[in-house]
């Protein structure tokens, strides 16, 4: 009887124990956990059933009412051996010359990441995610690697998905033992949108690559040496292997677009490859690398370091990412990205499945089963349809080869779109679009992907916003409140750039604010990882050092995260549909919350009348037991 604890131990609800008895007996305070979770969970389903969804919902579109089919997969035996085994045996240098040997083309499937990121707001949950896992390690071990992590993952996650980044990297290790992971690394902005003291940066790569993350494709957005540099460091550092990446913006094969030219790229290659690169990317995040440009960038790249493997990232916004992929291949490129067939074009990489088969046969032949890459994108395609409230294809039917003028980012692509149609003005997206491309000169033509992005995205709706023409823009600089970012940009705080920065308009807007000369991490005083800690832990007992991680890089969403967490529970664990809308009245599910420990919970009824609390009873039956929880109505 000693083994139950206080509330179900006769003894001591009799009154029938002296003071001792408590102290004799500490196991009466271990309160079973996956009780305590169950509960927490039905507070979840409480919630959402009474108040309406605990994530923003973008679209009216409902997730779809299906389970998506598994495709079959051998769990016996270990899965075959990728190129993961080389990098961890030989380190990063041994896997670049791997890489650099390997006859075919090899491939990036930035399914887990990017994709998702362009394609559906980034709202891909782990739960999916993982349940795909043990089909991607038996059947894709030959990819260079799998882009699962960073770039917006982070925040959305913690922000959206109620769920930990690090849980969701850790499992995926788990999962998948033999492929390369890879994440975006964001150079001295890590994986948010500002920067930070270095050694937030150094402890961030420290961390991954402790829970499994191996590629770290670094960039900055204005290709910003000095920003990029602490990123290689620190990913060098933790013992990943740095993939130095440098943002394509205009067109190498236009003689008429000047400011990035082939001499620019080249150039800042150069400084990379100097400054260790295991890997060099070229990183098109708004799909502008034509294949013609792809050819001639690749080339020279390719003559002038026959021995650095290259990669090429892009997306398919125009419709011609295949054909500069292809482009780039043949031109010498080890690695180009792609995203499985049912996740990929428009605004997202090209289709893997058509890169595949084109190469069918050929000297690049990449050597992966098409009839493989068909039962994953048939399991995507299903998937697909549970996020349909972050659907992009309910406002984007077709790709758009405007792309070249405007020069927007894939992912930035998408969110302007999403914007102008839920705010409901008819030709808003027609004139952001163009306005960005004014607003892109007016701040003096730069590289623009997360943070300088939303630079020139927010001076572009607030010029939309405001009819301003560029010159009404330069006529009345002082006395207009421009955007936080713009002004933030023009003062120096995500870094220099390339020609340096636009004036007269700068001194007009800036006056006398201050200005930061140099890289701005430089002059931020380290944070301190133990006060954030002692701090967290506060509030929240259970917090972890990957939680004091997340808190370093965005401290308010991480105390949500946590105290929601204290409330609901583990979330994550929920089907998509069910997390979203929460079940039907009368529906039958089941949760798995830890491997052997699954949840069987029906949606019983919820009460008509409400407490005198303003509070609704909902019921459940939980595992055959009646249960219920009390929720405030919000409404
Ligand atoms: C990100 O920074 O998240 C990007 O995907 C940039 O292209
Ligand atoms: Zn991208």
């Amino acid at each position: 009887p000693f083994l139950l604890n206080v509330l179900e131990n006769q003894k001591f609800l009799n009154g029938a124990v002296d003071t001792y008895f408590i102290d004799e007996n500490p196991q009466l305070f271990n309160f079973p956990k996956t009780q305590n979770r169950a509960q927490k969970l039905l507070n979840y389903l409480g919630q959402v059933l009474v108040n309406g969804p605990q994530t923003p919902l973008a679209t009216h579109v409902k997730p779809a009412d299906i389970k998506p089919h598994l495709p079959d997969v051998s769990q016996e035996v270990q899965p075959p051996k990728g190129f993961r085994e080389i990098y961890k045996q030989q380190g990063p240098e041994a896997f670049a010359k791997a890489v650099r040997n390997h006859k075919g083309l090899l491939l990036m499937d930035t399914t887990y990441r990017d994709a998702h990121q362009s394609l559906l707001a980034t709202r891909v949950r782990s739960h999916d995610l993982l349940n795909i896992s043990p089909f991607v390690t038996h059947n894709f071990n030959q990819l260079y690697s799998l882009e699962n992590w960073g770039g917006a993952t982070f925040d959305v996650a913690l922000r959206f998905l109620h769920e930990c980044p690090w849980e969701r990297l850790e499992e995926m290790r788990k999962l998948i033992p033999n492929i390369p992971f890879q994440m975006l690394l964001r150079g001295a902005n890590a994986v948010g949108y500002t920067n930070y003291p270095d050694n937030v940066v150094f402890k961030f790569c420290e961390l991954a690559v402790q829970t499994g993350m191996d590629v770290f494709r670094v960039f900055d957005s204005l290709n910003y040496l000095p920003n990029l540099i602490v990123g290689m460091e620190a990913a060098g550092k933790a013992g990943g292997i740095v993939e130095a990446a440098i943002s394509y913006s205009g067109d190498v094969s236009n003689p008429n677009k000047k400011k990035y030219d082939l001499k620019y790229y080249l150039k800042i290659a150069e400084e990379l490859v100097k400054a260790g690169t295991h890997v060099l990317a070229i990183k098109d995040m708004a799909g502008l690398l034509k294949p013609e440009a792809g050819r001639m960038l690749v080339s020279a790249l390719r003559d002038k370091y026959p021995d650095l493997p290259i990669h090429i990232h892009t997306h398919d916004t125009s419709g011609a990412g295949v054909a500069s992929m292809l482009a780039c291949a043949e031109a010498g490129a080890d690695v180009v990205d792609v995203a499985v067939d049912s996740m990929s074009g428009l605004t997202s990489q090209p289709s893997m499945g058509a890169v595949v088969a084109s190469l069918q046969g050929s000297p690049l032949d990449t050597k992966l089963d098409l009839g493989k890459i068909s039962e994953y994108s048939a399991y995507w395609e299903q998937t697909r349809t549970l996020y349909g409230p972050f659907e992009c294809t309910t406002t984007m039917k077709s790709g758009n080869a405007d792309v070249y003028n405007n020069e927007i980012p894939g992912g930035q692509y998408t969110n302007l779109q999403f914007q102008a149609y839920s705010l409901g003005l008819g030709d808003f997206f027609e004139d952001v679009k163009k306005a960005y491309a004014e607003a892109n000169i007016l701040l003096g033509d730069i590289i623009k992907v997360t943070p300088s992005s939303k630079v020139v995205g927010d001076l572009a709706q607030f010029m939309v916003q405001n009819k301003l023409s560029t010159s009404d823009v330069l006529d009345k600089a002082e006395e207009l409140s421009f955007p936080k970012s713009v002004v933030e940009y023009l003062q120096g705080h995500i870094g220099q750039p390339y020609g340096g920065f636009p004036e007269p308009l700068r001194s007009k807007v800036l006056r006398d604010m201050p200005r930061i000369e140099g890289r701005p991490g430089a002059s931020l005083p380290p944070l301190e990882f133990d006060k954030l800690k002692t701090e967290l832990l506060e509030t929240f007992p259970h917090a972890t050092d990957r939680d004091v991680m997340s808190a370093a890089l965005y401290p308010q969403v991480t105390k949500e995260f946590l105290a929601f967490k204290e409330n609901y529970g583990p979330v994550d664990k929920l089907d998509t549909r069910i997390f979203l809308v929460g079940p039907k009245v009368g529906e039958e599910f089941e949760v798995t919350i830890e491997k052997g420990k699954t949840l069987g919970i029906k949606t019983l009824a919820m009460a008509e009348d409400l407490t005198e609390n303003a509070e609704r009873e909902v019921f459940f039956e939980l595992n055959g037991t009646l249960r219920s929880v009390l929720i405030r109505d919000k409404d």
